[in-house]
């Protein structure tokens, strides 16, 4: 059938979903948008509350649908499925989210589809390796939406910490997106200086105990937001834009997405986020961005953690 670059499809619409699904319809990329959701009324609301917010942005076709729908669609975005509630992390919505996922990849590879899958369900990287194993479909096609956010977080604070426009901070988050995730410090890069050097220039010297608090602020910042308003959707909802628009507009732009490794770092058979080139066919190639000895230690058990999950799940 063939792909139309135009075209995406949101499966779940909840707060991630419809979120995503407004912010994909102000950013233009897109001129046709499918909705879907086990809760058919609730696509139907949205497409038709979100379409009326179109004349104020430029034209596109949104509508509620089905996998009927999905054949010719450049991306699949998939939102469905539980959110965490509060105490709850994201590795304990495993086994509800597991099923849903596994059911919605069935759906979808029964039609011919040849587009990106991108993952944003919790636990993302486990989801976005179930997704790759039933889909059957090459590890390039199969994408999470990872530690995007997270890294977005990061560089947002690392802005505010250091008075400077955070799209001028070059600095990731990687591993789970999750608990066990890390930033990558030693690789950190504020206007192409080292990030020691550029804070010394701002007038900070307790590189550890700021280093903590902002990696705390990051790495909690979800249970933060979810014990105040029970849900995060905004922050990622631009993430799922931002990494749309990397694949329609061919971008090879650098994104902390997650992806099968395949022997980066020494890692195998496992799917998390380091940096990596996102174009036309999702994964373009990774960038394996140099680790202190430390760093990668805490990767390399981040990536235990998940493998330990995939199988007690599998
Ligand atoms: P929500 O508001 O409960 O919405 C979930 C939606 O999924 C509902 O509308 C359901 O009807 C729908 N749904 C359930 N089963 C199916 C199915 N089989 N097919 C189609 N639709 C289905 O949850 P919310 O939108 O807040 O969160 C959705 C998921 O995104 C959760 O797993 C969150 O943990 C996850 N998030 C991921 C983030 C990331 O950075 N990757 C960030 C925030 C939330």
């Amino acid at each position: 059938m063939g792909i139309n670059s135009r075209k995406v499809v949101v499966v779940g619409c909840g707060f991630v979903g419809s979120s995503s699904a407004f912010a994909l319809m102000q950013s233009q990329l897109f001129s046709e948008m499918v909705l879907i959701d086990a809760d058919q009324k609730r696509a139907e609301g949205e497409a038709i509350d979100i379409s009326h917010g179109m004349v104020f942005a430029s034209p596109m076709k949104i509508y509620a649908g089905t996998y009927d729908d999905i054949s010719d669609a450049a991306v699949i975005v998939i939102t469905a499925g539980a959110n965490q509630k509060p105490d709850e992390t994201r590795l304990d919505l495993i086994k509800k989210n597991s099923r849903i996922m596994k059911s919605i990849v069935g759906e979808i590879k029964k039609r011919e589809f040849e587009g990106i899958l991108l993952i944003v369900s919790n636990p993302v990287d486990i989801l976005t390796y179930i997704a790759l194993k039933e889909s059957g479909y090459p590890a390039n096609r199969v994408i999470g939406s990872g530690t995007v956010l997270d890294t977005g977080r990061f560089r947002y604070e690392l802005g505010e910490h250091l008075g400077v426009d955070s799209r001028s901070v070059h600095a990731y988050i990687i591993g789970e997106h999750g608990d066990s995730e890390l930033a990558a410090w030693s690789d950190a890069r504020v206007g192409g200086l080292p990030i020691n050097d550029f804070c010394e220039l701002r007038g900070h010297f307790d590189h550890d105990a700021s280093m903590e608090k902002i990696f705390d602020h990051v790495k909690n910042s979800a249970y933060e937001i979810i014990a105040r308003k029970h849900a995060t959707y905004y922050g990622i909802a631009m993430a799922v834009c931002r990494i749309c628009a990397a694949i329609v507009r061919d971008e090879q732009s650098i994104m902390p997405v997650s992806s099968l490794m395949q022997g980066e770092y020494g890692l195998e058979d496992v799917v998390l986020s380091i940096p990596a080139v996102v174009d036309a066919n999702g994964i373009e190639t990774v960038v394996p961005i140099e680790l202190s000895e430390k760093e990668l230690a805490q990767l390399k058990s981040s990536a235990e953690i998940l493998k330990k999950i995939i199988k007690e799940n599998s």
